[in-house]
């Protein structure tokens, strides 16, 4: 598990205490009320600059300790206190006295030093509660650092940080530098990551219900993909998620799926026979078979090597992964069946839910929830850049009559959609306006 667990294994009770104590009545008051008491005493440096009442100072940019006054080197005896916090960004004041502090305690009368002595500690255990409870949540994603999907995510983070007062914050990484779509699926499981930014496509073996936003053509529009998605219908696709050990935060989107090849494709009879990628579901390759296409299932990070090297004819992509994988560089012929408008899915790890209290819980489904409309204005400008850069680069765009592609898939809804509660669902989609 991440983030550092209240108490460490550090006998410090009075830490403990405060940490339940401090957070029912706010840390940040706690830390408020007892700071300046505790600087009286000399124990803890007065901070300087924007942090200056706060002993744990949250900065997450820089090695420094921001807030701390002057330059002096952090007292050894500091190091163990914040390297319990696992965390280098959590930066916690100084509980240790320094050369004048110890003379104001030695030449203190009795009453004063218990004074001093129950001060500091306190102080020292809001500031120990403070770094204990920080955490760093780990989220990935096979999308690069400025793509639309990751961006979010930051942007969630910014605003965990701001709905738990800096408790918690995540930390994105991009590019599948976690794995495939597939692993990272079984590593959110497991509880190894936190959370998990993925297709909906790519659920589709885990949790059935994932597939009805996959089904080709299923949406008339993106306006009804989003009233499909961000209602009751979206939720239950979700909650059919939890038993798996994953809940189901938000949907982002992901434009329309259309076919990329190194021929062009005028007509559904020139993709026969083709090899063409997809995600690696049964779904995916009955859509393909329906077509006439020869399906080939492989990790996303593996299609570019893939049409290089002629394993595969073609994929099939948005314009915004088209454009940033570099995929139009080896097919330069896009064709727009716009074959499936599959959603992305934001996930958190149950196993990791289920230690957070209703407070946190509800925290990071809003800030899951406030980060959708950023990504899907980020979203809407990036299918237009995306585009405007592969046609720039040389990319033919076609257009094609969808008819004769609608018709061939019909058999894959029969065939997929067997389940009393999946068909009652798709037929909710599909009254939907
Ligand atoms: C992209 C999606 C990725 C991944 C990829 C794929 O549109 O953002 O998460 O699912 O498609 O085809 O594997």
């Amino acid at each position: 598990m991440n983030g550092v667990d209240p108490g460490g294994g550090v006998p410090l009770d009075l830490a403990s205490l405060f940490c339940s104590w401090g957070h029912k009545i706010g840390l940040a008051t706690l830390q408020r009320l007892l700071y300046p008491l505790a600087t009286l005493c000399g124990f803890i440096y007065p901070a300087s600059g924007k942090n200056a009442e706060i002993p744990c100072t949250y900065n997450g940019d820089e090695e420094t300790r921001k807030g701390r006054r002057g330059k002096r080197g952090m007292p050894a005896a500091d190091r163990p206190i914040r390297d319990m916090c696992r965390d280098p960004m959590v930066k916690p004041a100084s509980l240790f006295p320094d050369a004048r502090t110890l003379k104001n305690i030695v030449e203190a009368t009795p009453m004063q030093l218990t004074r001093k002595i129950l001060l500091s500690t306190l102080a020292g255990a809001v500031a120990f509660c403070a770094q204990a409870q920080a955490r760093e949540f780990r989220s990935a994603d096979v999308q690069p650092e400025d793509y639309p999907t990751v961006k979010a995510q930051k942007f969630m983070s910014d605003e965990l940080g701001k709905l738990t007062n800096g408790k918690y914050s995540i930390k994105v990484f991009h590019s599948g530098q976690l794995g495939s779509e597939k692993d990272t699926i079984e590593q959110l499981k497991l509880g190894a990551i936190d959370f998990l930014r993925v297709n909906t496509g790519a659920l589709n073996e885990v949790c059935k219900a994932t597939i009805l936003p996959v089904l080709p053509f299923v949406f008339k529009s993106v306006d009804q993909m989003h009233h499909v998605v961000d209602g009751p219908i979206g939720e239950a696709i979700l909650k059919e998620c939890e038993p798996q050990g994953m809940v189901g935060l938000a949907y982002y989107d992901s434009g329309a799926r259309s076919f990329y090849t190194k021929k062009p494709i005028k007509t559904l009879a020139d993709l026969k026979g083709l090899k063409i990628r997809v995600q690696q579901t049964d779904l995916w390759v009955a859509v393909m078979k329906a077509l006439g296409i020869n399906a080939t299932p492989m990790p996303y990070g593996e299609v570019f090597t893939g049409l290089k090297t002629g394993l595969i004819d073609g994929a099939e992509n948005n314009w915004p992964s088209y454009q940033s994988t570099h995929h139009y560089e080896v097919a330069k012929y896009y064709t727009l069946t716009e074959h499936s408008m599959a959603p992305e899915v934001l996930l958190m790890s149950k196993r990791v839910w289920d230690t957070l209290s209703p407070d946190d819980q509800k925290a990071i489904r809003q800030a899951a929830k406030d980060s959708v409309p950023y990504m899907r204005k980020l979203w809407q400008e990036m299918e237009v850049t995306s585009r405007a850069e592969v046609e720039k680069a040389g990319v033919t765009v076609q257009e094609i009559d969808k008819a004769p592609f609608q018709a061939a898939v019909k058999p894959v809804y029969d065939q997929f959609v067997t389940d009393p509660k999946l068909k009652s669902l798709l037929e909710q989609m599909q009254a939907t306006n």
